[in-house]
C-alpha cells in the first residue's frame, strides 16, 4: 500500500528549538519525501524537547489527513545525517480490520485468530475513535474481543489475554439482560453488552511478524511501505497479542516495535499515548548513549518478552501491522 501524505519540514536552531516550518504541500510516499527533504533541506538540527513535539501536534491540528514529519538526527559535530524518522502524528494505523460478515461472538474470535491474530481489543480513546472511523457506515454493534469473565461476572477480560481496563460503555450498560450477556461490541464509539450468539460483523486485529532482518529505520520504512506502521504496544492485551504472533514464527531475539527515544523521551511513532511500558527489569533507559534509542520486544528469556533499547544499526526482524 502505497500512501501518499503532505509533510512538514522543521527547521531548527541549533539548540534544538523551532525557527520555521515549511508545510510541503505535494502528496508523496514516504521514500519520496525523504529523497525530496535530502534534496532540499540538508542542515537541520535535531528536535531536543518533547515541547517541541508538542508544538508541532497543535500548529497541524487543522490539517485533517497525515502528515509525514521529517526529523533530523545529528552527531555532536553538527554532522547532519539525512531523516531519520518520520513520525505519524496522525495515526491511520491498521491494526484493526473490519470483517463485514456476520457471526456470533466465538465464531468472530475464532475467525480473527485464523486470518488475523485476534479479535480487536480497545486499549485507548484513540482505539475507539479508530473503529469508529472504520466504521462509520454501520449502524449496528459490532463485537470486539471484550468478553465477560465467567467466574467473575463484574470483571471484563480481552481475547487473547489481559483485563480490560479501560472501558466506553453506553449510559446504562453493561446491563447484562438477562444474566447472559456476556460479549462486547461497539457502535458509535459506545460499548454495549449483548448475547454470545448475536449475529454481528466485527472487528480483528492484526499483526504482521517481518522475518527479514532490518536496521530500524529500515523496518520503519517497510512497514510504511508494505502495511501501515512499526507496530505499537499499547497496551498488556497488545503485548500478548504481539508476542502470540511471534510465538508462531523463529525469529532474532530482539524484533524491533515503534518504539523511539526523541526529542528526550521514549515515544510510540504512531502518535498514541505511551500509557503503558514494559521494560525489562533495568527500567526504562535514560538513553545517554547516543546510538541505542531505538526500541524492540526482547522474545527470549521467559515467556514474558519485555520491551529494550537497541542500537539503530542493528539488523532485527520486526513486527508491523
Ligand atoms: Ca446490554
Amino acid at each position: 500500500m502505497n500512501q501518499l501524505f503532505t509533510f512538514i519540514l522543521l527547521l531548527l536552531n541549533l539548540s534544538g528549538t523551532f525557527t520555521k516550518y515549511i508545510y510541503v504541500d505535494q502528496k508523496m510516499g514516504w521514500l519520496q519525501a525523504q529523497s525530496y527533504c535530502r534534496q532540499n533541506y540538508t542542515d537541520l538540527a535535531p528536535v531536543s524537547t518533547k515541547k517541541d513535539v508538542n508544538k508541532l501536534k497543535q500548529l497541524s491540528s487543522n490539517v485533517n489527513h497525515s502528515i509525514w514529519i521529517g526529523l533530523r538526527n545529528s552527531t555532536m559535530d553538527q554532522i547532519f545525517t539525512c531523516i531519520l524518522l518520520l513520525m505519524r502524528l496522525f495515526g491511520t494505523f491498521t491494526k484493526y480490520v473490519h470483517v463485514n460478515d456476520r457471526m456470533n461472538w466465538p465464531q468472530a474470535q475464532s475467525y480473527c485468530q485464523q486470518h488475523y491474530t485476534d479479535l480487536a481489543p480497545v486499549s485507548n480513546d484513540k482505539d475507539d475513535n479508530k473503529l469508529q472511523q472504520l466504521s462509520s457506515n454501520v449502524n449496528h454493534c459490532i463485537w470486539i474481543g471484550l468478553v465477560r469473565n465467567c467466574s467473575n461476572r463484574t470483571q471484563w477480560l480481552w481475547s487473547g489475554g489481559g483485563v480490560a481496563s479501560t472501558f466506553f460503555w453506553r449510559p446504562g450498560e453493561p446491563n447484562d439482560f438477562n444474566g447472559n450477556e456476556d460479549g462486547g461490541c461497539v457502535w458509535n464509539k459506545m460499548w454495549n453488552d449483548e448475547k454470545l450468539q448475536n449475529q454481528k460483523t466485527f472487528f480483528c486485529y492484526g499483526a504482521v511478524v517481518v522475518k527479514e532482518k532490518k536496521t530500524w529505520e529500515e523496518a520503519l520504512e517497510y512497514c510504511r511501505e508494505h502495511h501501515d506502521d512499526l507496530a505499537s504496544v499499547a497496551s498488556e492485551t497488545e503485548m500478548l497479542l504481539i508476542q502470540k504472533e511471534l510465538s508462531k514464527h523463529n525469529t532474532t531475539e530482539h524484533v524491533w516495535i515503534g518504539l523511539r527515544f526523541l526529542a528526550g523521551d521514549w515515544l510510540l511513532v504512531d502518535g498514541q499515548e505511551m500509557d503503558y511500558e514494559a521494560w525489562g527489569e533495568e527500567g526504562k533507559p535514560s538513553c545517554s548513549h547516543a546510538k541505542i534509542k531505538c526500541g524492540a520486544l526482547q522474545v527470549t528469556g521467559g515467556y514474558k518478552a519485555v520491551w529494550d533499547a537497541n542500537d539503530c544499526e542493528e539488523r532485527l526482524h520486526f513486527i508491523c501491522y
